[in-house]
């Protein structure tokens, strides 16, 4: 077999990359280890930045995104018996995010991809990536028992942050920054409609509390747990107990109840890995890095990522020039590094810290007033959250 572009995971990274090459003519494969019916269903990320809604739609991609895409103008932060709206809009001149969920924007890009012929291999197994120091670089899996190699020109490494792409480089090129958090995050999807039209971020003493939303029918909560909980530790009414209590803070506020479909446990890490680029092979989205989610960054980076390495490799393919892809690296780390700063931000103000010292529960208390009461702490956060732009 082979291909103009090897594209290694079917995640929102690979399945964008592989629709922005189409609409300029270059072939790509997209492999994926798990199956269609799995990546379509995993639920994860919800709000995304007007950045990437403007690229989705510019890439013909907006049919149901903008119709079924919540806009929202502020978010809420609840914090020691108070609320404090953050006024997206007024604080940012005009600007939202959309609440989609990820496996929506996972359906319509594998949608036009099977509209377009694009090949896109399924319930791939032992995917090795061979020869990135070469002109001809492969990728090597097997499918139903059959060994396959795709020969290429370039490799993209989109398979998150387990993937096969990020360990291809040798170790001694690797340059990496990692951070651990004492903490998870306990997910629900709920048949319910939302509490409240925008977003709630909590601050309690038994932990962080998230009340998101997928549909007017569809909530997504989140509290913090031990890293170690498994998901038999928490029963439901465990789990609705510290919803309420941790998002109920305010008088008259309710949270609605209902029919959980869906829950998880998620481990919290901030990871950069600055190596992006070795040889043949590009690293796009959580295959190169990771941020927690509080600052709901992870999947506007990797369309970021995106951005810069369609450009890059269209440039290549039609002036052979290089120069964007020797660039790709340092264009896509200014956003990360600002994303995983935000990201950090977020998850310090916002969370217990079980290990932490009454000092820096001091601070996270100040921390908090000062962004209750100062409009210039509330713009930071704002113009963060609906993605800060370096043009
Ligand atoms: P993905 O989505 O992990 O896709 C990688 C794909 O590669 C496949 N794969 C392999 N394929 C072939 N061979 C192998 N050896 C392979 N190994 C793995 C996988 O099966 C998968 O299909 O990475 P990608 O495309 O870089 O996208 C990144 C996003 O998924 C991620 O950053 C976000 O989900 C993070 N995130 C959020 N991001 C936001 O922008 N806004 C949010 O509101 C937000 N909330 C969240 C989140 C992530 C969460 N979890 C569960 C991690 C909330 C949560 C709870
Ligand atoms: C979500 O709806 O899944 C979501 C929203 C905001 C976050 C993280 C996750 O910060």
């Amino acid at each position: 077999m082979r291909t103009q572009v090897g594209i290694i995971g079917a995640g929102p990274a690979g399945l964008l990359l592989s629709h922005l090459l189409s609409q300029k003519g270059i072939d790509s494969v997209i492999i994926e280890s798990r199956s269609r019916f799995y990546v379509e269903g995993r639920v994860r990320a919800g709000v995304l930045e007007q950045g990437t809604v403007n690229l989705l739609v510019d890439a013909g991609l907006g049919q149901r995104l903008m119709k079924e895409g919540m806009h929202h103008h502020g978010i809420e932060v609840r914090a020691g018996g108070e609320s404090h709206r953050i006024d997206l809009d007024s604080l940012t001149g005009g600007k939202g995010i959309t609440v989609y969920g990820q496996q929506e924007v996972v359906k319509d890009l594998i949608s036009v991809r099977e509209q377009q012929n694009g090949e896109m291999i399924f319930e791939a197994q032992d995917v090795e990536i061979l020869g990135i120091h070469t002109k001809k670089p492969k990728v090597r899996f097997s499918q139903a028992g059959d060994q396959h190699e795709l020969e290429c020109d370039w490799i993209a490494g989109c398979d998150g942050f387990y993937g096969v792409s990020r360990n291809s480089i040798p170790e001694s090129e690797i340059r990496s920054f990692s951070r651990e958090y004492p903490f998870a995050w306990l997910g629900i999807l709920v048949e319910a409609p939302p509490s409240s039209d925008e977003l709630i971020y909590a601050n309690h003493e038994n932990g962080f509390a998230l009340h998101s939303m997928r549909s007017k029918e569809r909530t997504r909560n989140y509290i913090q747990c031990d890293p170690h909980d498994k998901i038999e530790d928490w029963s439901e009414n465990r789990i609705w107990e510290e919803l309420h209590s941790r998002l109920e803070t305010i008088p008259g506020w309710k949270l609605l109840e209902g029919k959980i479909l869906d829950k998880g446990i998620t481990p919290m890490r901030s990871y950069v890995c600055e190596t992006m680029n070795c040889g043949r092979l590009f690293l796009a989205g959580d295959a190169a890095h990771i941020v927690p989610p509080t600052g709901a960054k992870g999947m506007n980076l990797a369309i970021s990522d995106v951005r810069y390495l369609s450009a890059a490799l269209v440039a290549w393919y039609e002036s052979k020039s290089e120069g964007l892809l020797a660039q790709y690296a340092e264009n896509c780390l200014r956003h990360i590094w600002r994303g995983e700063h935000f990201s950090w931000y977020m998850t310090k103000l916002l969370h217990k810290f079980p290990d932490g010292s009454l000092f820096d529960e001091r601070l996270q208390k100040s921390e908090l007033e000062y962004l209750f009461r100062s409009e210039a702490a509330s713009k930071s956060l704002a113009e963060n959250y609906v993605g800060f732009s370096f043009e």
